[in-house]
């Protein structure tokens, strides 16, 4: 592989691994507000993060790449209200989203095809990604600090988690 490219890659699953735990963070703040729903929202997409994570690291891999893990940066551990957090989810995501879009330049500059090939599922991905985040951060707007607004997102949004902790608790 391309040494430039298999550097990007590897800085790519830093990314997402941060991504892991930044909504795990996310997830347990809501857990301690007693927002479940919202807790139970994040840790799924906590979990989509380390599945895109490991998707670079299988195809580094099959490409017959070295993975090389590096330390993450802590992430954020509290916020000042449910909308504080969901402004700093979009943030990431849009900071990912340019990520990937940077990737796939590279990929496409050095002529590595497979690479550019496979950064197509996360170019899709991200429109998704930055989609539900925005559309959970538009619904909070509204919501604003109304009380019975807040719960009835928060079991909205517990339904439509994929029923994560759930699954986890099953195992
Ligand atoms: Fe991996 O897409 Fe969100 O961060």
């Amino acid at each position: 592989m391309n040494d430039t490219v298999l550097a990007a890659l590897n800085d790519q699953i830093n990314m997402e691994m941060y991504a892991f735990t930044t909504y795990l963070s996310m997830a347990a703040y809501f857990e301690a507000e007693a927002l479940t729903g919202f807790s139970a929202w994040m840790r799924h997409h906590a979990e989509e993060e380390m599945v895109h994570a490991m998707k670079i690291y299988d195809f580094v891999h099959h490409r017959r790449g070295r993975v090389t893990l590096k330390a993450l940066a802590a992430p954020t551990t509290t916020w000042s209200s449910p909308l504080a957090v969901f402004e700093d989810a979009l943030h990431h995501e849009q900071n990912v989203t340019a990520s990937i879009n940077a990737l796939l330049d590279l990929a496409t500059k050095e002529h590595d095809h497979a690479t550019a090939s496979f950064l197509q599922w996360f170019v899709d991905e991200q429109v998704e990604e930055e989609e539900v985040v925005d559309t959970a951060l538009q619904k909070l707007r509204r919501v604003k600090d109304f009380a019975p607004g807040l719960y009835m997102l928060d079991r909205e949004l517990g339904e439509g988690s994929g029923g994560a902790e759930e699954e986890a608790e099953a195992e």
